[in-house]
């Protein structure tokens, strides 16, 4: 039974406790950030995504930040949209261009953390638990990777880095575009106070007519009801939204269903069509593999611990041998040291005989900004 007078019952262990640090990806206007970097003209005008432009038909797919000015959002029939903003440019959507554009984005992403849960096909969660120590090294790492995104697809992005997946996904959504919005865990009840009952995911407009019914506009007024009369006017549901603005962790670990991404290799193969006589000969397209593999890990900024030698010989038998490394390492000589180990279990072996060779770098992550500094520190 829930007493009137109980400020904290049912509260569990585990919804005391934060242990991960989330981090929500949102692109911004997606499908109109793509046509505007296509076609640059359309910078800084009203736009919309979808429908005909000639004949005004269908719904706006997504609009351009100017366009939201005038009330036009995702889902609205063009023809109201026109109403609204009589300028307002209408291009039609090239679907494979954004699902190409999502895509690349992702595996940019995945290489930050092989915990990653995309959601949708411009939104990403990824639970850096293992990868940061604090929400400072956390931020650092989300500048990166909003870098990184702009670097390689010209679209800026907003990101929200919270304790859970719930409050990640709402922190990215109040600085849009190009945002970075950080809540720690003694900051939640803070954040959440002045927002609008219905920024939690779930509360749709029916239930918020029924919040606002009971005088809950903001999250900050659920938080000052009592825990009975939540309970007792909304059940279970209300309980979880009052535990949510109140600062506990609502989110079950086993809600936290991230894929693991193993996309984790970079590998360069060479084929030898005329057989090669000499030794030196292998050597020198092994060292060409190793540098352009070392020059792609070094761009990408991941270090890795194991290194592995593949060799397919005329017969088309193909072996392939693997040295893991104790720490990891982005640098050429390690590479070079630990294939030139594997090379020499192949000594009896005729150069003439080998068709393929491939090195292959695994085990991989991404550096941390900290380790970065290190290295810098170090090499200088
Ligand atoms: N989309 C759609 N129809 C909708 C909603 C969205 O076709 N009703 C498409 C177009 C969007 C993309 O999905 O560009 C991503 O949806 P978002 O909700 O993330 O919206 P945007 O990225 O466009 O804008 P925001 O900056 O608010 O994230
Ligand atoms: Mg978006």
């Amino acid at each position: 039974m829930i007493l009137e007078n109980n400020p904290i019952p049912i509260v569990t262990e585990k919804e005391l406790n934060f242990n991960s640090i989330i981090l929500y990806m949102d692109l911004d206007a997606f499908f109109a950030s793509v046509e505007i970097r296509e076609q640059p003209k359309l910078k800084g005008l009203p736009i919309i995504i979808g429908g005909d432009p000639i004949t005004k038909r269908g719904v706006v797919s997504t609009c351009s930040y100017e366009a939201r000015k005038f009330g036009i959002h995702s889902g609205m029939p063009i023809s109201q949209a026109v109403k609204l903003c009589p300028e307002v440019r209408i291009v039609k959507s090239t679907h494979g261009l954004y699902s190409k554009v999502s895509k690349n984005i992702m595996k940019i992403i995945g290489y930050y953390s092989p915990k990653i849960k995309v959601s949708g096909v411009d939104e990403t969660y990824l639970d850096l638990f293992d990868i940061v120590s604090d929400y400072e090294e956390a931020e650092k790492l989300a500048y990166e990777l909003k870098d990184d995104i702009y670097a390689s697809e010209k679209i800026t992005c907003s990101i929200g880095l919270a304790p859970n997946k719930i409050l990640a996904k709402i922190a990215s959504g109040v600085d849009k575009p190009d945002g970075l919005k950080i809540v720690k865990p003694f900051e939640i009840v803070d954040f959440l106070a002045p927002l609008k009952i219905s920024i939690i995911p779930g509360v749709g407009k029916k239930s918020e007519f029924f919040f606002n019914k009971e005088g809950v506009y903001t999250c900050g007024d659920m938080r000052s009801l009592s825990l009975s009369k939540v309970v007792h006017n909304w059940g279970k549901s209300g309980l979880r939204l009052w535990k949510l603005v109140n600062g506990y962790n609502t989110e079950e670990m086993s809600d936290d269903k991230f894929s693991r991404r193993d996309c984790k290799s970079i590998s360069d193969e060479r084929t030898f069509f005329n057989p090669l006589t000499k030794w030196k000969d292998v050597w020198y397209y092994l060292n060409d593999s190793i540098k352009t593999i070392v020059s792609s890990a070094q761009k990408k900024n991941m270090q890795y611990r194991t290194i592995t030698l593949k060799i397919r010989f005329r017969s088309f038998k193909t072996d392939t041998r693997s040295h893991t490394i104790p720490c990891y390492c982005n640098d050429e000589r390690s590479v070079s040291y630990a294939i030139k180990k594997l090379l020499l279990e192949y000594k009896d072996v005729k150069p003439s005989d080998i068709r393929l060779i491939g090195v292959k770098i695994s085990n991989i992550r991404k550096i941390t900004c900290e380790q970065r500094t290190l290295e810098k520190f170090f090499n200088k």
